[in-house]
């Protein structure tokens, strides 16, 4: 099937990539988002978000008019929705941004139109919740019109890339739907696509950032488990690792970010009574950040009224996004626990985030500090010069929570230095 024309719901770090790189392989692409703000900051040749590379391809996109930024869908060859599914304070998943995107395609549905979805969803969405409101259009899915569930699995940071070459699961409610859906990612993807059913290919989404969750998870408890027995968790994680059929991720403050700090709780959602590992992986990761503050409060001798300068507060290396980061989340629990925090994130310097005092510069943001703590380990931050920090801050102790920063180099500008998990 040949696609003229396709409408992208949602401008997101998934719509906005997505969109853009249809735009510039020649379709005619219309960006719909229903924040005002970000239509006309994109209508500006502005953008709302950072990722690597991502300002310069939508720009050319604009420029080359092939693509056009609205508020509203309009007809097209195909839909993708590509909204967010946060979760509800009681973890469930919030599909309000999927069936409002939804309900606005049906007015423009057209037979042998193609629908997909790519925001992360519960199983059987695709087939009990997006095709009925569909429907709502007259049409039969599946007869009249094609529809499918295809998940990004693109990392933030390597966006641009990962989405042309990483591998395409696209699952069709029916194998035609899978089929015209191939047509359509064939445009750009360069990685394999492999045709499924469309709760096969939602399931597989959830499995992929739950089995990355649960490995996150066992290098953190080990992290504490290192504590306990005097074990540098690094140290014996490298070794470990040497072995053939053995690959420990990374300990650190917790896991952020919209994906897998989210995705295993619509498993849990969806099946409480099968998802005990999951549930206890969650619960793991998200109590990481008070490890942190309970290992600083040991390398301080305490909180209460220590001044700590927080380093990196987006959810992991090198994004800007803040999204459920446990960087933040240790930032509050300090202040909690009677510190007083100033945070500097190097790629959101103006951030507000309620309750909490930021820096828009790393110099501000240490100049009256008892200690530095890095966490989040970005490239800027990474590669400070602790001779030249060490003129800028009274501070002389340092915490690393990511593994960041050479004890060596530290200790010899007159540093005390600590690591999480580290004996
Ligand atoms: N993290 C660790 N230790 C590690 C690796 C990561 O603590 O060894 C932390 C990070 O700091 C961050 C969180 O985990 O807080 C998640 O980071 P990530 O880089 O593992 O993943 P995301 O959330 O940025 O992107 C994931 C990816 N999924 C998988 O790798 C299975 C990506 O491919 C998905 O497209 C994305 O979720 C998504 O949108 O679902």
């Amino acid at each position: 099937m040949d696609f003229n024309k396709i409408c992208v719901l949602g401008l997101g770090y998934i719509g906005l990539p997505t969109a853009s790189t249809f735009a510039s392989h020649g379709i005619h692409v219309i960006g719909v988002d229903v924040n005002p703000q970000v239509v006309s900051t994109l209508q500006n040749g502005d953008l709302h978000i950072y990722e690597p590379g991502l300002r310069t391809l939508v720009q050319a996109a604009l420029r080359s008019g092939n693509l056009e930024i609205a508020s509203q869908p309009e007809p097209a060859d195909a839909f993708i929705i590509a909204v967010p599914t946060p979760f509800l304070p009681d973890k469930r998943a919030d599909m309000s941004f999927v069936v409002s995107a939804a309900e606005s395609i049906v007015p423009h549905l057209r037979p042998a139109n193609l629908v997909i979805l790519e925001s992360t969803s519960p199983p059987r969405t695709t087939i009990d919740r997006i095709a009925p409101i569909l429907e709502q259009s007259g049409l039969t899915a599946g007869q009249d019109f094609y529809l499918a569930y295809s998940p990004e699995r693109v990392l933030p940071g390597q966006i641009l890339r990962e989405l042309i070459e990483n591998a395409r699961v696209i699952g069709g409610i029916d194998p035609a739907s899978a089929e015209i859906g191939r047509d359509l990612y064939q445009i750009f993807v360069q990685g394999e696509i492999l045709l499924t059913d469309a709760t096969t290919a939602e399931m597989i989404k959830l499995m992929e950032n739950t089995y990355r969750d649960v490995n996150i998870a066992i290098a953190n408890e080990f992290s504490r488990l290192a504590v306990r027995f005097g074990v540098d968790v690094w140290k014996a994680i490298e070794l470990a690792n040497r072995h053939p059929r053995v690959n420990i991720l990374r300990p650190g403050p917790g896991v952020g970010g919209h994906c897998i700090s989210v995705d295993p709780w619509f498993l849990v959602e969806a099946a409480p009574d099968l998802t005990p590992l999951i549930r206890t992986t969650r619960q793991v990761n998200d109590s990481q950040p008070e490890f942190v503050v309970a290992s600083l409060a040991k390398a301080l001798g305490g909180l209460a009224g220590k001044r700590i300068a927080v380093l990196g507060l987006a959810y992991k290396p090198d994004v800007d996004d803040l999204r459920e980061s446990p960087a933040i989340e240790t930032a509050h629990l300090l202040e909690n626990a009677g510190a007083s925090v100033v945070a500097f994130e190097p790629n959101k310097p103006n951030a507000e985030i309620p309750g909490l005092k930021l820096a828009s510069n790393l110099a501000d943001a240490v100049e009256e500090a008892d200690a530095l703590l890095l966490a989040v380990s970005h490239t800027p931050l990474r590669s400070l010069d602790p001779s030249v920090i060490s003129q800028i801050t009274p501070a002389r102790v340092v915490f690393d929570a990511v593994n960041g920063w050479t004890q060596e180099r530290w200790q010899a500008a007159g540093f005390h230095f600590f690591r999480l998990g580290a004996g």
